[in-house]
């Protein structure tokens, strides 16, 4: 299995990035590099330090880290929305050409990134609305010009450092600290301040894929108040449908509300400033606040080691934790819930994201025994056999197919176990381990799996899946 899946990697391999999937995501995605560095640790951390660090030489002036970076040597026609639709480029709002990726760049001058980095943004700073819209340009000044979309993912890559360089703390490691460390501040920065939309101290997502469990129900309620850009949509070709069945994926009217948010704030120049009075979909997500917490502890180890200071991070870890538990737990269910910042109201599917925040040390003992005792319930229990789904078990539209409503995910599952450990739920962590371990060996390495047969769906050759395994065989229990 180790070898299987170091060879995964490697042929995910570009000489700068991993991608997800040679046939499904061909460019680099955000959070995708945080979890692929846990993995590339223990076969190879110079490509895991040289993934992160492609990720961030994308990072925007304003902190912002782009949830998908392209790459210009593949064609528009290999994944949509790509890079036209990002940067607005597409002639006259159309199809975008099989050219675009080379020709939209150029929308403007070098700006000077956090911590010195240097970046040929567009001018996208918090704040400057840009005629042309986003899709900033990175690099360093050398290599070719790599656009990228202009929403987030979950900040995992401190975390992701953090493994890296536990593995192997070595002067080059530091090194690479170093460099990351006000990168990732930058980052966490952006959250806490231009997406607090809310006022309370969570970060909002402005995208259903910022929150990287795409079609979630937990997004379902905001996503009906959204126009669906169906004229948009007929335009493109949707990529995704082409290489795996369409029953496996988003329906064609969520990508159609997708496409009308993404073009939302991209013809605002994505900007962050009264989103409140404009933006279509404001959502805080249990998830992604609960991992912006676990990268702040994370910072607090990288800190040590670079000569920062840790203070400042641990008292935001703890600042987020009680925002997350008066703000988003539900008594009722015993778990998190999405808030939807436009109406007030929490979302009451159970969705997998609200189990997250067990991550999160500091969590009121009493939210942990019951988010445990939801994982452990028929709900998301966590069978001899099988991992935790996406979505409550027992809900009427759970669907065992359809991508994040329903299938098993290895990234997500990954984080439990970790959550289990830090609360000292050994037995279930080891089982949750056990479980999917015996998953890939029975299965693969795909990208998400049926929650009752197991079977593998989506991509086959999936880097996070390959990765965490990875982890998980290099760590055994106690
Ligand atoms: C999926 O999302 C992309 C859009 O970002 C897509 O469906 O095309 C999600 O599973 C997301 O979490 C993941 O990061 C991405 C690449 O693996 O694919």
């Amino acid at each position: 299995m180790w070898r299987g899946a170091a060879a995964i990697l490697a042929a995910n391999w570009t000489g700068s990035h991993t991608v997800p999937s040679r046939t499904l995501y061909p460019h680099q995605w955000s959070w995708d590099a945080g979890f692929i560095s846990v993995g590339l640790a223990h076969v190879a951390p110079e490509r895991a330090w040289r993934d992160l660090r492609s990720l961030f030489e994308a990072q925007w002036p304003d902190g912002r880290v782009p949830h998908i970076v392209f790459d210009p040597g593949v064609t528009e026609r290999d994944y949509f929305p790509g890079p036209s639709f990002w940067t607005g480029n597409a002639p006259n709002g159309g199809p975008p050409s099989p050219n675009g990726a080379d020709t939209a760049s150029g929308n403007g001058g070098a700006a000077t990134g956090p911590g010195g980095a240097t970046a040929n943004g567009n001018g996208n700073g918090a704040g400057t609305a840009s005629g042309n819209g986003g899709g900033a340009a990175s690099g360093n000044g050398a290599g070719p010009v790599r656009l990228s979309s202009g929403i987030v993912q979950p900040p995992v890559h401190a975390v992701g450092a953090w493994e890296v360089y536990r593995r192997r703390p070595d002067e080059a490691a530091t090194e690479e600290l170093r460099w990351l460390y006000p990168r990732l501040v930058a980052q966490q920065e952006y959250l806490a301040t231009a997406r607090d939309v809310g006022g309370a101290g969570l970060a909002a997502i402005v995208h259903p894929w910022e929150s990287g469990l795409d079609n979630s129900p937990a997004w379902d309620e905001a996503l009906a108040a959204v126009p669906a850009a169906v004229e948009v949509l007929r335009r493109y070709a949707r990529r995704d449908n082409q290489v795996v069945s369409s029953n496996h994926r988003p329906t064609d009217d969520d990508y159609a509300r997708y496409l009308s948010i993404a073009l939302s704030y991209r013809d605002a120049g994505y900007r962050d400033a009264d989103l409140a009075d404009r933006h279509p979909f404001l959502v805080e997500c249990p998830g992604f606040n609960a991992l912006r917490g676990a990268a702040e502890l994370a910072l607090a180890r990288i800190a040590e080691v670079v000569g920062a200071d840790p203070a400042p991070h641990r008292e935001r870890a703890g600042a987020i934790t009680r925002c997350l538990a008066e703000r988003l737990f539900d008594p009722t269910t015993g778990m998190f819930h999405a808030l939807d910042v436009r109406t007030g109201r929490r979302n009451q599917a159970r969705c997998v994201n609200g189990l997250l925040p067990l991550v999160l040390p500091e969590l009121p003992a009493g939210q942990v025994d019951s988010l445990v005792d939801v994982l452990d319930s028929a709900r998301f229990g966590v069978t001899a056999r099988m991992p935790v789904p996406s979505y409550d078990r027992c809900a009427a539209d759970f669907d065992p197919y359809r991508y994040w409503r329903g299938p098993v995910w290895f990234n997500i599952n990954w984080l439990l176990r970790a959550g289990l450990r830090t609360h000292g739920r050994d037995e279930l962590a080891d089982r949750l381990r056990s479980a999917l371990l015996d998953l890939v060996r029975d299965s693969g390495f795909y990208e998400y799996f049926h929650p009752g047969s197991g079977a593998g769906i989506g991509s086959p050759a999936f880097s996070w899946t390959a990765a965490l395994t990875l982890d998980l065989l290099a760590d055994p229990p106690d």
